[in-house]
């Protein structure tokens, strides 16, 4: 059997194309304010794992439907006798140039589609929309109308009452906000056009939450690598003599590599849903789509607060265990004065002013030939560094996820500041920090051992820690999809 096709019809500018877009994911599909941007028929199958589940037919709107039912009822037809009339319409005008966006959006319907007609609910029903509705209705092939809105204003009560004369079913569909669980409540809702869709609708709504959940193991599995290569990148440079320039290039390449890998990961995450324009290397550094990494804001914002930082390095026994003294300069600490140091230096900011790490001289014996002085930078001793990255990359998950491939300005990452002015809601919108900050004492405890563990043993991280850290960053990544409306349960 092949796979249901359903044409996307409408009139000009309503957002037939970004519905499209959503549903199919596919971010190269032409969408402009401009009316008349889509010019062609254009075939859109959904896909997964190659397998081709529904096809979508994107269509020019229509042009002239008002003299185009004017023909349509020239002769004196009984209602049977319609589709064929309509199928007379196409074949008088076709590669006449007249009427030709009619006779192109037609033809698929024509061809047995199933018809979703478009219409934008911020704009007021007119008398004149019932011409195409009538020539659709002349089809004779079920349809569906589907009230998007463009803007803000809301005139769905008008063209509800007028819709579902024409069609059988009317839904209301956001082409830019829609989430997974809308775009799959969709598909359900097309079964009721006709008995024969259910078997091929439910097999695709099935890949498609199939699909949703390995992307989301995936996304687990990339974020537990983003956070275990971070914590355990080092960079070794040899300088002739005292040179305080080589240690200083050295801190730089090695941030700039902690930059990169984030970026990777963000590529792999954006890619796995398809969206890799907007997401592109150069926009990562731009003020509009989120600070530096190592901007002072970002570590404000995000990441543990001073508070958790010390109980979860408490509870960890990571205070006594050395990982403060790295935190706060190397200076040595008794174990009984540590708890009271520990409070003044992470409170006084000690914490914050190691947001960058610095390169230290190897000692002697670690000499090979060459000469000169061997430094090493890394791994990054900052127990709240993978607290930080943790939290954007969860951010960046939630902007993808929110994210619909009808969109085509520029992608932006909630930081706190932002979502605190009210300008992008998002999953970790309920924590005043990011998500970290938001995890049990228990937890945030358990996560800071398994970070201490894997940056001590740097050069072959514990497989235990990893897993530790892999079942954390699984679980919000599955709370994050889920409030991101991708709601398909767990596993
Ligand atoms: N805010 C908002 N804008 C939308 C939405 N859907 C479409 N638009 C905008 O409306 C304009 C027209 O969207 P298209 O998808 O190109 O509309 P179309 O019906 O395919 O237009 P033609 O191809 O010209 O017939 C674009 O600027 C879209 O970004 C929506 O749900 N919300
Ligand atoms: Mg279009």
């Amino acid at each position: 059997m092949s796979p249901p096709v359903f044409a996307v019809v409408g009139r000009v500018n309503k957002g037939k194309s970004s519905i499209i877009a959503t549903l199919a994911e596919d971010a190269t599909v032409e969408i402009s304010p401009r009316p008349g941007t889509t010019r062609r028929l254009t075939r859109f199958p959904v896909k997964v794992d190659d397998a081709t589940q529904f096809e979508l037919v994107d269509t020019p709107g229509f042009e002239d439907a008002s003299r185009a039912l004017h023909w349509l009822r020239a002769e004196t037809i009984t209602a049977d006798a319609r589709p064929a009339r309509v199928r007379a319409l196409v074949e008088a005008f076709a590669g006449t140039g007249d009427l030709s966006d009619e006779c192109t959006l037609l033809e698929p319907i024509l061809a047995g589609a199933f018809v979703i007609y478009v219409v934008d609910g911020s704009q007021p029903f007119r008398a004149n929309y019932e011409d195409e509705m009538e020539i659709l209705r002349w089809t004779g092939r079920p349809g569906m109308a589907l009230i998007n809105r463009i803007a803000d204003d809301d005139h769905a009560p008008a063209w509800r009452p007028a819709l579902q004369q024409y069609f059988s079913v009317v839904r209301d569909f956001d082409a830019h906000a829609a989430t997974f669980a809308q775009r799959i409540g969709l598909l359900r809702a097309f079964r009721e056009l006709d008995a024969g869709l259910a078997p091929a609708l439910d097999r695709a709504v099935e890949a498609l939450v199939a699909q949703r959940r390995r992307r989301r193991a995936d996304v687990a599995d990339a974020m537990t690598d983003l956070l275990v290569d971070a914590i355990t990148l080092t960079l070794e440079a040899r300088a002739a003599g005292k040179d305080a320039l080589a240690t200083v290039e050295l801190e730089r390449r090695f941030h700039e590599a902690l930059r990169d890998t984030e970026r990777r990961a963000r590529a792999k995450v954006a890619t796995l849903y398809k969206h890799p324009g907007q997401w592109a290397d150069d926009d990562v550094g731009r003020p509009v789509f989120d600070a530096d990494l190592f901007a002072e804001q970002v570590w404000e914002g995000l990441g543990l607060s001073s508070g958790q930082l010390l109980v979860a390095l408490t509870l960890s026994g990571a205070v006594a265990g050395g990982t403060l003294d790295a935190m706060v300069g190397g200076a040595s600490w008794g174990t009984g004065a540590a708890i009271g140091a520990a409070v003044g230096a992470v409170s006084g900011g000690v914490h914050a002013a190691r947001r960058m790490a610095r390169a230290t001289r190897l000692r002697d014996a670690l000499r090979g030939k060459g000469g000169g002085k061997l430094y090493r930078v890394g791994p990054h001793q900052n127990p709240n560094f993978p607290f930080v990255l943790l939290d954007r990359a969860l951010l960046h998950y939630d902007a993808v996820l929110r994210r619909t491939h009808a969109r085509r300005d520029l992608a932006t990452v909630a930081t706190p500041e932002r979502r605190a002015g009210g300008h992008e809601p998002s999953a970790q919108g309920t924590s005043e920090r990011g998500a970290s900050a938001a995890l049990d004492r228990a937890t945030r405890a358990a996560l800071v051992s398994a970070f201490a563990k894997v940056r001590k043993n740097f050069e072959d991280p514990p497989r235990q820690a990893r897993d530790a850290i892999h079942a954390q960053v699984r679980a919000l990544v599955e709370a994050t999809d889920h409030a991101a409306g991708g709601e398909i349960g767990r596993g």
